[in-house]
């Protein structure tokens, strides 16, 4: 499966590489692509038992072009039409998604717990809303912060976490969170909770605290 997810996109790549428009038959804001302002790393997870965790998550592509984005996005399944047990993960180029990371060790997560049958009516639309305020840069000077985002689709209840890079820093946390729950327009009736990835590497069996609630 991830194999097929790979050469789909070597497919697009070239796709784009070979259908772009001769130069003179559109004007030049035809040809630009709108960059990004950052390049960004689709990941994929996939369960595997011959192999560990970390190896068993793969890089897919990366695109710095809200084009790139959309070819890529349109063209793969959506996180509900995954296999359960599997992830996306998208974070900036050179972060790994794994708590491990130069840039995620010191941080935590803003999680959102779905209930099993949101899976049908607000997964992918939580997921999508996610993509585009991390590629849109909607954090405003705190998206400097966001190192990515994970969708794990998991029998109990599918996960949404957006990864920042210093769980220390109140003010930064706070905003992202308030951002993103006024962007998934989450009510002030459901909470969300911050959790530090330190915590959630020890919690064995535990649930992890949240450090920030929102
Ligand atoms: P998970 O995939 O984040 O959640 O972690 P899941 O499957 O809902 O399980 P739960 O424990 O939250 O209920 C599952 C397991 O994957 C973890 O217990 C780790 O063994 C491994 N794992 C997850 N993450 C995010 C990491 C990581 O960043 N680094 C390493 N080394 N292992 C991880």
């Amino acid at each position: 499966m991830a194999t097929s997810i790979s050469e789909e996109i070597e497919e697009i790549d070239r796709k784009q590489n070979t259908e772009v428009a001769s130069p003179g038959e559109f004007p030049p804001e035809y040809l630009i692509k709108h960059p990004l302002q950052n390049t960004w790393t689709l990941w994929y997870y996939e369960p595997d038992r011959t192999k560990t965790w970390e190896e068993s998550q793969r890089e897919i592509t990366s695109f710095d072009t809200a084009e790139d984005f959309w070819s890529l996005y349109n063209h793969i399944k959506t996180a509900s039409e995954l296999r359960q047990g599997c992830d996306y993960s998208m974070f900036k180029q050179g972060i790994r998604p794994m708590w491990e990371d130069d840039q995620n060790k010191c941080g935590g997560r803003w999680l959102i717990n779905l209930d099993k049958k949101q899976r049908t009516t607000d997964l992918d639309n939580f997921w999508l809303e996610i993509l585009l305020c991390m590629i849109g840069e909607a954090f405003n000077e705190y998206s400097d912060d966001v190192c990515g985002a994970v969708v794990n689709v998991r029998p109990k209840g599918d996960k949404l976490g957006v990864w920042t890079s210093n769980a220390d820093c109140a003010d930064s946390v706070m905003e992202i969170g308030r951002k993103l729950k006024e962007r998934l327009r989450i009510t002030s009736k459901t909470t969300m909770g911050y959790q530090v990835h330190k915590d959630t590497m020890v919690k064995a069996g535990s649930q992890t605290k949240n450090t920030y609630t929102l």
